[in-house]
C-alpha cells in the first residue's frame, strides 16, 4: 500500500496529463505587494516586495505560462499615537489597519478568479491574507512553513511583536484566550485547529508548545523532517488537510523556515532550517495538488544581509519558492513546448503529414 497513491487518489491527481498541463498554463496569478513591517521591530521587511520583484519574479512566472496581474504595492495609512496594548503588544492599530486593506485586496483578487501571491512584509500580514482568502473560500487548508509557530496570544507573547501572533487570532478555538485589540474589530477567526499544518518548526515558545499540544494542532518540526523525511511529511500534511475532501490551499512561507545559510537576510533566523531541496520539494508538492489558491512569502529583509550576496541569495530563494509553487520543476517543464522540430519540416503541411504518419 502506498501513501502516495492514496494521496493521489485523494486529490484526483492525473500527473502529467495534457488536460492538467493546459489548466496550469492558463493560471492567472495576482501579485500583491504588502510592504509592511510594523509586526516586528527591524527596519527593512517593507522592502521585500520591491526586492522580490526586482529579482525577476514576473518574468519567471510569465515564462511558466502564468498570466500575471501585478496589483502593485499596497499603501497603508500611517496610524499616529499607536500606543502599546496592555504594556506589551506593539503597533496594534497599524497592524490591524494594514491587514484590513490586505484582506480586502486578497478577497478581491481571489473572487476575480486569480491565484494570489502576497509579497511581504512581515508575517503579521497573514492575518489579512488568510482572512481575505477565507472570505471567498470558507474552508481552507493552511500550510504554514516557518521556524516559528507564530501562535502566541497577545497575553502570552514575550516580544510583543504581532508577527509572532497571527495564528492565535485566526483560530476559532483560541478566541476565548485572545483579547480584543484596538484595530482588530474587523477580524473574525476563520480557521479551525484542524485546518492548519506547520512545517519546519524549531523555535517554539512554551505557551506556543502548550497550544500546539493541547489544541492538537498538526505540526512537523525540523526533528520530524529528520525522522520521516520531507516526502512523508508532505504526504501526511495533505492527508490531514485534504482527507476530508478537497479544499483550496493557503501556503504561508516565512523565509526563516530555511536554514540561515540559505536565507540570511531575515529578522529572526534560527539555525538548523530547511535545505534548498526540502523547500523545493514542499513547493513542488503543493503545486502538484492543483489546489494552491493563495501563497504568502514573508520576512525577506534586504537590509539585514551582511553582504549583497546574502541579500541576493535570500531574495532569489524566495523567487524560486514562488516559481516552483506555480510550476517550475527541477526535472524540466514542457508546458510551452508542444512539438519537436524535425529536419526538413519547415512548414505546416509537412508537420501535418508527420502527425498522420
Ligand atoms: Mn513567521
Amino acid at each position: 500500500m502506498s501513501l502516495g497513491t492514496s494521496v493521489a487518489r485523494l486529490l484526483g491527481k492525473q500527473t502529467g496529463s495534457p488536460v492538467q498541463l493546459q489548466r496550469r498554463a492558463a493560471h492567472s496569478v495576482a501579485l500583491i505587494g504588502a510592504p509592511f513591517s510594523r509586526g516586528q521591530k527591524r527596519n527593512g521587511a517593507d522592502r521585500g516586495p520591491a526586492a522580490i520583484r526586482n529579482a525577476g519574479l514576473v518574468e519567471k512566472l510569465s515564462g511558466l505560462g502564468c498570466q500575471v496581474y501585478d496589483f502593485g504595492d499596497l499603501t497603508f495609512t500611517q496610524v499616529h499615537n499607536d500606543e502599546v496594548y496592555n504594556n506589551k503588544v506593539k503597533h496594534p492599530r497599524s497592524v490591524g489597519s494594514a491587514n484590513r486593506v490586505l484582506a480586502d485586496t486578497v478577497h478581491g483578487a481571489v473572487t476575480a478568479g486569480h491565484s494570489c501571491v502576497t509579497l511581504g512584509g512581515d508575517h503579521s500580514l497573514a492575518l489579512g491574507s488568510i482572512s481575505g482568502h477565507a472570505r471567498h473560500y470558507p474552508h481552507l487548508g493552511v500550510i504554514w512553513v516557518d521556524a516559528h509557530a507564530d501562535i502566541n496570544t497577545p497575553l502570552t507573547t514575550m516580544s510583543g511583536n504581532l508577527h509572532g501572533q497571527p495564528v492565535s487570532f485566526l483560530l476559532r478555538e483560541l478566541q476565548d484566550k485572545v483579547p480584543p485589540l484596538p484595530g482588530f474589530s474587523w477580524l473574525k477567526p476563520c480557521l479551525s485547529r484542524s485546518d492548519i499544518v506547520y512545517i519546519g518548526l524549531r523555535d517554539v515558545d512554551p505557551a506556543e508548545h502548550y497550544i500546539l499540544k493541547n489544541y492538537d494542532i498538526q505540526y512537523f518540526s525540523m526533528r520530524d523532517i529528520d525522522r520521516f523525511g520531507i516526502q512523508k511529511v508532505m504526504e501526511r500534511t495533505f492527508e490531514h488537510l485534504l482527507g476530508r475532501g478537497q479544499s483550496p490551499i493557503h501556503l504561508s512561507v516565512d523565509i526563516d523556515a530555511f536554514d540561515p545559510a540559505l536565507a540570511p537576510a531575515t529578522g529572526t533566523p534560527v539555525k538548523g532550517g530547511l535545505t534548498y531541496r526540502e523547500g523545493m520539494y514542499i513547493s513542488e508538492e503543493v503545486h502538484n495538488t492543483g489546489l494552491l489558491s493563495v501563497m504568502d512569502i514573508v520576512e525577506v529583509n534586504p537590509l539585514l544581509g551582511a553582504s549583497q550576496e546574502e541579500v541576493s541569495a535570500t531574495v532569489n530563494l524566495a523567487v524560486d519558492v514562488i516559481a516552483t509553487c506555480f510550476g517550475q520543476t527541477r526535472e524540466g517543464a514542457h508546458t510551452v513546448f508542444e512539438e519537436l522540430p524535425s529536419p526538413g519540416s519547415p512548414d505546416e503541411s509537412d508537420s501535418e503529414q508527420q502527425v498522420q504518419i
